[in-house]
């Protein structure tokens, strides 16, 4: 069986196909046109067939880098073995998962007492939306969560989680606008520890004014945070909107050298995004997509799974029975 078969197969057997095809059909669908286009049986694969597939992946917001990388990982096992076309496709779509590798997929829980997560990311990613997102999730399987509003920045950012919270009947740790976001941390742990609290899910406030200054309000935040609860915080995860491409990644890049990044939650993938991001998030950050993001409401977040996102890249809806 080709691997595109085994994807398919462990595809069709998944809960969230709908969801991931649905999702992604307005990301993929030009991909997904250029793809068939380009292993048409008839055609050869000569330098312009190089280096349409070249370009292809690139538009798809694969980096110059990555995609290098895969083409000539491509090209390698091409010169050892004659495959027809349709073979090929199946060998580059392998040859794209071996490089993603595997990737922790949630949260590992603390032993004992709460588990501390802070979102991080630039402003207007999503942050807020996916904590409420992960709020329900995780009440969803059980668990007991609180949520704190750790944006002091911008009033309306306090009152935005504060209604989500009332929603989805979570209790959310909130301080005055203005107050130091340590201090609401504080707060927030003292809160979790009296109250048995499994997850705290912490809001940051996402401007970028300059570096020294997020780094050392990141590291205040650690700093409190681990001294009300060991081990805390127990994950950090950035979030980044899919729509920003590359772009949204170099911004990225700054937030990982302020903190020790565990993971990504890759926002907006059900808008124009390209999927290529998420492999070049991969290859050039070494970190790698836990959830992602299709939607504005709390149920819209999917744990990130790499066959899906491998079949819904290159075969999509018409594909699947
Ligand atoms: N379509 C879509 N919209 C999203 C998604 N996630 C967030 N949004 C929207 O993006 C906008 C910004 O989201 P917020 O959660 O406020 O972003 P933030 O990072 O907290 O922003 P700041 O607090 O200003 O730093 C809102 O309009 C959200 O509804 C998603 O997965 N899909
Ligand atoms: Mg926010």
């Amino acid at each position: 069986m080709g691997f595109l078969d085994q994807l398919k197969e462990k595809f069709t057997k998944k809960a969230d196909k709908d969801i991931y095809l649905s999702g992604f059909e307005r990301s993929n669908r030009l991909l997904r046109t250029q793809m068939n286009n380009l292993f048409d049986p008839l055609r050869q694969r000569d330098e312009d067939w190089f280096e349409e597939l070249m370009m292809i992946l690139v538009e798809s917001d694969i980096s110059v880098n990555t995609a290098n990388n895969i083409i000539e990982k491509f090209k390698k096992e091409l010169r050892v073995s004659d495959i027809s076309m349709s073979e090929s496709k199946q060998l580059l779509i392998s040859i794209m998962s071996e490089l993603y590798g595997d990737f922790p997929l949630d949260l590992m829980l603390a032993l004992e007492g709460p588990t501390v997560v802070l979102i991080v990311g630039v402003n207007g990613s999503g942050k807020t939306t996916t904590i409420a997102k992960l709020a329900q999730k995780y009440k969803n399987e059980g668990l007991s969560v609180a949520v704190a509003a750790g944006d002091t920045f911008r009033a309306a950012a306090i009152e935005q989680l504060s209604t989500w919270a009332l929603r989805i009947g979570v209790p959310c740790i909130a301080g005055k606008p203005q107050q130091d976001p340590a201090s609401v941390m504080v707060d927030a742990c003292r809160y979790a520890k009296e109250n048995n609290i499994d997850v705290l899910l912490c809001d940051t406030a996402g401007r970028l004014q300059n570096k020294t200054n997020l780094m050392n309000e990141l590291a205040k935040m650690f700093r409190v945070i681990g001294r009300e609860i060991e081990g805390g915080p127990h994950a950090i995860w950035l979030v980044l909107d899919a729509t920003t491409g590359q772009n949204g990644l170099s911004q990225a890049k700054v937030f990982m050298e302020a903190t020790e990044v565990g993971g990504i939650i890759l926002t907006k993938m059900d808008g124009t995004a390209r999927g290529g991001i998420v492999l070049t998030i991969k290859e050039e950050t070494g970190i790698g997509v836990i959830f992602l993001g299709l939607g504005e409401k709390p149920d819209d977040l999917r744990p990130f799974d790499k066959d899906s996102y491998l079949y819904s890249l290159f075969e999509g809806k018409e594909h699947v029975r």
